[in-house]
């Protein structure tokens, strides 16, 4: 090759390496394969190594290299950095809109409402298009010079894509971590041994300030920009959704979610629509923000002490919370299973009240080294259950003991043993300790199991600790003399919880299975056993390869079920249950499952069905019947009054039915 036909293949491969960037960060839509994106790289690589002269900054292989630093240096912001004010409600937002439409005199304004991001506001400078400084917001008015680490963020373009910029073009963004590389970043220094960061905002933080580039450049931080800082020679559209989708074709990652709405209902309807979507983000958000639209209307507005007029973030919820651990409660399971739970000071996080916490394990207790009367940070994310994701060491009260697992169960006593391959620890005495025998009866009486109504759990505490249950069998030999007797128990009571009983014995195989409490089974392990096995005594001989037929059951599954029915005592119990009286239909079985493979979802009211039928009828097809629209839901079924999985669905693009094509689906 010749110096100039190198140059051109230097020119070429950079044109094609931002084309790609660009359709990569800012149009999330990439038209090659990572491994041909990196033979481009390293070719362009190769070639500046043989010509070094060929080299410039804002070449694509120019992000890593710099040398670490001592300290930061200063940046002065020559706008700047404002912050946002703050609206926790409704009515706040109300209030923001009317000073708005007053202050303008005007009905109806328009806003830009976009996702506001958990993570690090950056201004990116860009002369005649190149990357030229980045900064930290500091104080707003001075930051941090955090160039070299901005550099080695993949989404950042060191030159802007297109044309038509301003010579001088400040941007302004969040640097951010998305849930799945805080994820894996806590993962890998969990593997290291090394300290975890508690959210991905602090990770982000504290990956950006790295005085060793390198250390951020091994860090997935990604970037979204949501305006512009200083502008020189240069114009920019009118309006900030406008200027959004310029920076955007500019190579500048915009929030896909950000959109123009009309007035203050846009803006709360967006807002709602934002905190269903918000788990199934890839990206934390704390609220959302609206900003007046026009830029004209938000000159006039003005700013008010550090703050603009024209714009408020719509805080979600607290996620966070810091509150105390009273104490640390061991809870037996059915299965006898021994739970750590923390006891809190109750707090308000996430939109609930919250005053206790799994602990999970011996493993978990000692990886947040936590003790009673420690302080704690409790985060509840969307309809996630609340978890401890640190302890504030410097709060910790004097003499606070680390909190080790029982050796005996708390409930009866008897020896703790740990479980095979797994962290926990079960009390052994499974036939006998009242917490598994309640926690069993409670389960066999549930609603998808026998479905008795009446014996709830201060009954079945009751009659547990009178002795007169042990086993779901003794159920069938309670007398109405026998509960009228108890605690709360009016005659009529009693009568209704023997009626119920005796409602009970008509049932079907898959209900009785699943109420027998096998480990691992639930209800479509156990429609699929009935189906396949067709009778309990066929299923009760059945060794673990036969049992392994059986779609979904696998080798442990079936080391449980075969356990199970190998105990005298289980076949006891049976026995007793059948002499009481339990039966059920012969069960067709199942030979085609011609809805196996596919996922399902229900909402609203059907027409016709209850829920729990239609469930049935799906199951018995072979479907899969979830609680929540995922991207594996196939078909959802929305009766009348939906929730908001009917609107999660069409986002997804999942098909919806209504009752009379699932009825139909079902016939045909
Ligand atoms: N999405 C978004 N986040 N955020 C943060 N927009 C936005 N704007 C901000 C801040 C601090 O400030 C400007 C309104 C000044």
């Amino acid at each position: 090759m010749t110096a100039k036909d190198v140059r051109h293949r230097v020119e070429e491969l950079r044109k094609q390496i931002n084309h790609h960037n660009y359709r990569y960060y800012v149009l999330d839509a990439p038209v090659i394969p990572d491994a041909e994106y990196d033979r481009l790289l390293r070719e362009l690589q190769t070639l500046e190594q043989q010509h070094p002269e060929l080299i410039t900054p804002d070449s694509p292989t120019q992000r890593v290299g710099a040398e670490p630093l001592k300290k930061f240096g200063a940046v002065k912001h020559e706008v700047p950095m404002l912050s946002l004010a703050n609206a926790f409600s409704e009515q706040e937002v109300l209030d923001f809109d009317r000073r708005v439409r007053e202050r303008l005199e005007t009905e109806e304004v328009e806003y830009s409402a976009e996702p506001k991001l958990d993570g690090l506001a950056v201004s990116l400078l860009y002369r005649d298009g190149v990357f030229a400084q980045g900064a930290t917001r500091g104080d707003g008015v001075t930051g941090e010079d955090v160039t070299q680490n901005l550099r080695t963020i993949g989404a950042i373009p060191l030159r802007l894509y297109g044309a038509g910029y301003p010579a001088l073009l400040e941007v302004r963004g969040e640097v951010y971590l998305s849930k799945a590389a805080f994820d894996e970043l806590n993962a890998a220094a969990r593997a290291r041994d090394e300290k975890i960061f508690a959210n991905p905002r602090n990770a982000a933080a504290g990956s950006l300030r790295q005085l060793d580039p390198k250390i951020t450049a091994r860090r997935p931080l990604a970037f979204f920009c949501y305006g512009v800082g200083a502008v020189e020679r240069g114009r920019l559209p009118g309006e900030h959704g406008a200027l959004l989708a310029q920076l955007r074709d500019w190579g500048l990652p915009v929030a896909h979610e950000q959109k123009v709405v009309r007035g203050v209902q846009g803006c709360l309807n967006y807002y709602r629509d934002m905190a269903v979507r918000r788990s199934r983000l890839e990206y934390d958000i704390d609220g959302v923000v609206y900003k007046v639209n026009r830029l004209d209307q938000q000159e006039l507005l003005g700013f008010v002490s550090r703050a603009p007029r024209w714009a408020v973030a719509h805080k979600f919820p607290a996620q966070e919370e810091i509150t105390e651990v009273l104490g640390i409660d061991v809870q037996v399971g059915r299965t006898g299973a021994l739970t750590p739970v923390a006891r809190l000071k109750p707090m308000f996080v996430g939109g609930v009240t919250v005053s206790n916490a799994t602990l999970h394990n011996q493993d978990e207790i000692d990886r947040l080294d936590i003790r009673v009367g420690d302080s704690v940070i409790v985060r509840r994310a969307g309809d996630v259950i609340p978890k401890i994701v640190s302890v504030v060491r410097e709060r910790r009260p004097y003499g606070a003991k680390p909190f080790h697992m029982p050796k005996h169960c708390p409930v009866c006593g008897a020896d703790v043993v740990p479980v095979e391959l797994e962290v926990m620890t079960r009390c052994s005495n499974e036939l006998r300790c009242p917490a598994q025998s309640k926690g069993q009866i409670l389960h066999f009486v549930s609603r998808r199991a026998m479905d008795i109504e009446g014996l709830g759990d201060k009954l079945v505490e009751q009659l547990v600790e009178c002795k007169l249950v042990e086993t779901p069998a003794d159920l069938y030999t309670l007398t109405e003399e026998q509960l009228s007797g108890l605690e709360r128990m009016g005659e009529k009571s009693a009568a209704n919880v023997i009626a119920a009983l005796e409602k009970s014995k008509t049932t079907a195989l898959a209900r009785f299975l699943y109420a027998l409490g096998i480990r691992e089974v639930g209800e479509a392990t156990a429609l699929a056993l009935a189906q396949h096995f067709g009778d309990l005594d066929a299923l009760m001989q059945a060794d673990e390869v036969t049992l392994q037929q059986v779609p979904d059951v696998g080798p442990v599954v079936a080391a449980h079920i075969a356990a199970f029915f190998h105990q005298r005592h289980n076949r006891e119990v049976i026995k007793r249950l059948r002499a009481a009286g339990i039966t059920w239909p012969a069960v067709k079985i199942a030979r085609r499952l011609p809805l196996a493979g596919k996922t399902f979802v229900l909402t609203g009211t059907l027409d016709t069905l209850m829920r729990d039928e239609a469930k049935e009828k799906l199951q018995a097809l072979g479907a899969k019947v979830s609680g929540s629209v995922s991207s594996k839901t196939n078909y959802l079924v929305a009766g009348a009054d939906p929730g908001s999985k009917f609107d999660q669905a069409r986002e997804l693009g999942v098909e919806i039915l209504d009752e009379t094509a699932m009825l139909k689906m079902l016939r045909t």
